[in-house]
């Protein structure tokens, strides 16, 4: 019995829990915009996750690009859970930020807000961080609320951000 409830543990570590071996339902590498809000002096080349571009939030700029969409044109389906995921960078040891998850009804009244913020970035090397919203089933969320997905940058220091993920679960 111990080794059946150890090789589930492996099994779920390996497979169920990881993001790498889920296909996200809306992705952005920022090598193209798409549902993206457009301030492309925010892409930058020259470090990147993958491909070409990643988006830079600095003091100028402190919120990234931003994922716009109604919930119908997202998912089309009655959500139970929204998953956001963002690889970042920053050289600088004081930058941090938050990893935002809102929905807005269509007069902009905020119906729901969740953030997620930063560990340590320092370095050299690329974070992923992730976060999820609690049961949104009795949310009383509509198919035209606006969800918008994005990462604030609260330090002012220059990080670098690509390849958002969004999944969404019904
Ligand atoms: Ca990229």
């Amino acid at each position: 019995m111990k080794y059946l409830l150890l090789l589930i543990s492996i099994f779920c570590i390996l497979f169920s829990c990881s993001n790498e071996n889920r296909t996200p339902n809306i992705s952005n590498d920022f090598e193209s915009l798409g549902h993206w809000a457009p301030n492309t002096t925010q892409l930058v080349t020259g470090d990147a996750h993958t491909g070409k571009y990643s988006c830079m939030v600095d003091s100028n700029n402190i919120y990234s690009l931003t994922y716009k969409g109604t919930l119908k044109e997202s998912f089309n389906k009655a959500i139970s859970k929204i998953e956001a995921g963002v690889w970042i960078k920053s050289k600088n040891a004081n930058a941090k930020g938050t990893l935002v998850i809102t929905i807005e009804d269509t007069q902009g009244v905020k119906k729901y807000w969740k953030g997620f913020d930063t560990t340590t970035l320092a370095g050299d090397t690329w974070t992923y961080l992730h976060g999820e919203t609690e049961d949104l089933s009795n949310s009383n969320l509509t198919a035209s609320d606006q969800l918008f997905i994005f990462f604030n940058n609260t330090s002012k220091e220059e990080i670098l951000i690509d390849d958002f993920e969004i999944f969404f679960t019904q």
